[in-house]
């Protein structure tokens, strides 16, 4: 009964790489990673299934098996006590016969919130709680964003070329970084649930806003444009993959019945949202809880004057684009205040920085 060791630490560490590994495969639920550990070995382990069921925990243990008696259970959220889709993962973990659980978070929702720690500890489990807590909320840190403030956790990924512009006017994409950055956007729209732009760059550029990276072609999020007039071209990319791709096109109050119409009968969901604080509230009442804001200047803008804007990715090119060039709202020496640079690198010619905001959401 020593409380966590550094063997716990080494195993909830392998479970939270585990639960990385289903990031944006499993809205609404949150990947969580379970690993069952007997003397020292792993003999059984899982990561919440695509779409978010089954959880992780029942998925482990039945990979442990009779092993699992009298072993120890890492679980990277806590265990959840509820009759949701599934029975409750403290029931399964009570009937397999583990001695002790040792979870990285409790979970803020109200279904579960502390309730399956309760559940364990009254059945004899050791439990011990926040272990590698700190990288966990990292992980998790969307998952808690719509839990805690009912709206999703705000990506905003810029690329800015060197004399500050993200592209040029009536030109479509603009290379602005090289294949490193590109292939990490990628990874970083697989790790997602929704990406949005807005309908000025959706109509110059014309992009489709999926995963290409071989193997990830089935974790494309969900797309999002805002355009207030429905003015998103039907013959756009994006409006044709609408049936293998969910797209939500969100409009202004005024009444564009025909378009939209025109745009619900090609597979489109049409979304009234006045503001991106109502929109987030929308999105996050569905289940989304990542969104990835990638473009152009103004939807930034729309974000960043709204103060909705958690995690900046800034992507610095080595050339120019010259005095036809568009604005980018700000460039590395410009980072709007309230944000501080956690990590930074070199993608072949390109800098890469992530930025967070200052004053995010704590653990409760
Ligand atoms: C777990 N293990 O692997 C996950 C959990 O809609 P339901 O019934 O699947 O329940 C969703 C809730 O379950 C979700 O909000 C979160 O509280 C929990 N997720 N719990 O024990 C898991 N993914
Ligand atoms: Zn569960």
């Amino acid at each position: 009964m020593g409380g966590p060791t550094r063997e716990d630490e080494r195993f909830m560490a392998a479970a939270l790489r585990l639960a990385r590994r289903n990031l944006g495969l499993t809205s609404t639920n949150p990947s969580v990673a379970c690993l069952v550990v007997k003397d020292g070995t792993i003999v059984g382990r899982a990561v919440t299934a695509p779409d978010g069921r089954p959880h992780a925990e029942t998925q482990a243990l039945a990979d442990a098996g009779e092993q699992a008696r009298g072993a120890t259970a890492y679980v990277t959220l806590e265990p959840c006590s509820h009759h949701g889709r599934t029975p409750p993962c403290a029931d399964a973990l009570i009937a397999s016969g583990v001695v002790r659980v040792v979870v990285c978070l409790l979970d803020p929702d109200e279904r579960v919130a502390g309730r399956g720690v309760v559940m364990l500890r009254d059945a004899g489990i050791e439990v011990d709680i926040g272990v590698l807590r700190d990288e966990g909320e990292r992980v998790l840190e969307a998952y808690l964003m719509r839990q805690r403030m009912k709206r999703p956790y705000v990506t905003l990924k810029l690329a800015v070329s060197a004399d500050g512009m993200i592209g040029r006017k009536g030109e479509g994409q603009v290379r602005i970084t090289g294949v490193v950055s590109r292939v990490q956007v990628q990874v970083l729209r697989a790790e997602t649930d929704a990406i949005l732009v807005g309908v000025g760059t959706a109509s110059a550029d014309d992009p489709e806003l999926t995963v290409r990276l071989p193997g990830l072609e089935e974790r494309s999020p969900v797309r999002i444009v805002l355009d207030r007039r429905l003015d998103l071209p039907m013959n756009s990319k994006l409006v044709r993959s609408a049936r293998d791709v969910p797209l939500i096109v969100v409009a202004g109050e005024g009444d564009y019945a025909a378009r939209r119409a025109a745009l619900e009968a090609a597979g489109v969901e049409v979304l009234n949202a006045d503001t991106v604080s109502d929109l987030l509230t929308a999105l996050a009442s569905r289940g989304i809880s990542s969104l990835l804001v990638e473009g152009g200047a103004r939807a930034a803008r729309q974000f960043l004057d709204a103060d909705l804007v958690d995690r900046i990715l800034l992507y610095s090119g080595p050339s120019t684009l010259g005095e036809d060039g568009i604005r980018s709202p700000f460039d590395r020496t410009t980072v709007p205040a309230g944000f501080s640079l956690k990590r930074s690198a070199r993608y072949g010619d390109d800098i890469f920085e992530d930025y967070e905001r200052d004053t995010g959401c704590s653990q409760a």
